[in-house]
């Protein structure tokens, strides 16, 4: 087939899956074509059968807010005519599928446009009044919608009333890439004194509930040698930081930014702090588990659907601060334990979330939604 892809270039969890799904499509012969504003962050390609197409939204005195979308659906509609593309997948439901829908349109439904719906335009920019029109417009009028989890599923239904079809599609990790290889030359170099490690992996928004992450971080601090790995950047990492540095521990932070792999990061920490209010699925959960590092997360939304309480890591109620410190206490102070739950970590993500599954649902919900009898 020939797919074009459009997703948000930068670090996020859309862009990740929109990035390996194209490579291993690409590996499985398909011609993949990706269109957006920047290359992504995690597509590292020589592919002949994979092509990046550049969105560029013209300056122009008059426009106070640049109009990227129809830009987008301009740049869909002449790569769809010039490369002769089947099918477009839309990442993300703003402005994706509805520039995605604009250009199927203009090429008068010469295209089919299928949308997988990641979390936050559904749960969260979705939910905006001025959005909610053209979200729900572009959910009801997609030839194909995915969700990566029964939670987004559910929460798409209820909060849009939506009747349509929509297929539950999980998130993913590439198994060769999750080696543990590098991971003791890591963690000598940032637990040189045997410390224990732990990894925080957001956009450092609210919803990430930053402060439960210094929290669970200063506590744990105060009952053993331990230093946290921030893998990221956003609004509230000075925050932080800020915390860090008046309880005089800011020099056990060690600070990693944006990453294009985090795979070795992840596997050199001991366990993962993820305390969101709001997750659709939780990537960095699961990649955290690919690479033999338990999460210990709060319950929302997908990561109970992603994480075996108790088994592959720690689902807590959110906000409760206290349990996800004992539980991550007992851990850390129980090598067995961490060692047994870091092996069922790893074989249940290599096994209900491995990408052969997720591209043959993809490429099966292609081809059906290219011919829907
Ligand atoms: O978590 C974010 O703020 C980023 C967001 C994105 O659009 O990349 O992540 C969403 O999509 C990921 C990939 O499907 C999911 O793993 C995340 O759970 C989801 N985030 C939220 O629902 C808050």
């Amino acid at each position: 087939m020939k797919i074009g892809i459009t997703c948000y270039p930068t670090f996020g969890g859309s862009g990740v899956v929109a990035s390996e799904l194209g490579l291993a499509l690409a590996e499985r012969g398909h011609d993949i074509h990706f269109i957006t504003y920047k290359m992504p962050g995690r597509l590292r390609f020589n592919s002949q059968t994979i092509q990046f197409h550049e969105v560029k939204v013209p300056e122009y005195p008059l426009f106070e807010f640049p109009p990227y979308s129809l830009a987008l659906a301009s740049r869909i509609s002449d790569v769809v005519k010039e490369h002769k593309l089947d099918i477009i997948h839309a990442h993300y439901a703003i402005p994706h599928a509805a520039s995605a829908l604009l250009a199927r349109d203009m090429l008068g439904g010469k295209i089919k446009v299928m949308t997988t719906l990641h979390g936050t335009d559904v749960t969260l920019v979705g939910r905006e009044a001025s959005f909610m029109p053209i979200t729900r417009y572009a959910i009801e009028s997609s030839d194909s919608v995915t969700a990566v989890s029964n939670y987004l599923k559910k929460e798409i239904c209820s909060v849009f009333d939506c009747k349509r079809e929509i297929k539950v599609i999980y998130n993913f990790i590439k198994p060769s890439i999750h080696s543990t290889a590098e991971s003791d030359q890591i963690r000598n170099e940032f637990a040189p004194n045997n410390e224990k490690l732990l990894v925080h992996i957001s956009n450092y928004r609210p919803i990430k509930r930053i402060n439960d992450v210094f929290e669970v971080f200063r506590e744990l601090h105060k009952r053993l040698k331990v230093r946290i790995m921030l893998i990221g950047e956003g609004p509230e990492l000075p925050v932080f930081m800020k915390s860090a540095a008046k309880a005089g521990i800011d020099g056990d932070v060690i600070l990693l930014g944006n990453r294009s792999t985090v795979e070795e990061i992840l596997a050199a920490a001991d366990l993962m702090i993820m305390p969101s209010e709001s997750e659709s699925f939780g990537l960095a959960a699961l990649e955290a588990m690919a690479s033999g590092t338990p999460p210990i997360t709060s319950n929302a939304g997908g990561l109970p659907e992603v994480i075996l309480d108790g088994e592959t890591g720690c689902t807590v109620p959110i906000g409760d601060v206290a349990l996800m410190v004992s539980k991550a206490y007992n851990l850390l102070t129980n090598d067995t334990e961490l060692a047994t739950m870091s092996h069922r970590a790893r074989e249940w993500a290599f096994n209900k979330f491995n990408i052969g599954k997720a591209i043959d649902q993809y490429e099966q919900y292609y081809y059906k939604t290219l011919n829907p009898r």
